[in-house]
């Protein structure tokens, strides 16, 4: 796709979150994490080789992303990608050392409400 293909594509999808964003009944539609691998505040004994959260409701494609920090703040994860069936946002790891890890996640869901959060994991 060209830059204003792209452009036009995103520009459509808003107006789209947009007018789902007026329609009430769509506000029970937020996407919340149901659970994830690893589990929240665990502790593993071998580095995962990617961090996958499953949510409660359809999350949009383009504007759903998970990115994981070690505790220096440096980025250990690849590009993060949304499953064919919308609810599992997941994204590969480098390789990890020791450590304490965080998970930083954005999603938008089908009504066009966005919500985020974010949770550790530790290797030891
Ligand atoms: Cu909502």
């Amino acid at each position: 796709m060209t830059k204003k293909a792209i452009l036009k594509n995103m520009l459509s999808r808003l107006t789209i979150l947009a007018a789902f964003t007026l329609v009430p009944n769509a506000a029970y539609a937020h996407a919340f994490p149901d659970k994830s691998s690893p589990t929240v505040g665990s502790t593993l004994a071998t580095a995962p080789k990617k961090v996958t959260i499953w949510y409660d409701a359809s999350i949009d494609r383009l504007f759903s992303k998970l990115t994981v920090k070690n505790a220096q703040g440096a980025v250990v994860s690849l590009t993060s990608h949304v499953s064919r069936n919308r609810i599992e946002l997941s994204a590969p790891l480098k390789p990890l050392v020791a450590g304490k890890y965080f998970v930083y996640w954005s999603v938008v869901a089908s009504d066009g409400h966005h919500t985020h959060g974010h949770w550790s994991f530790a290797v030891k």
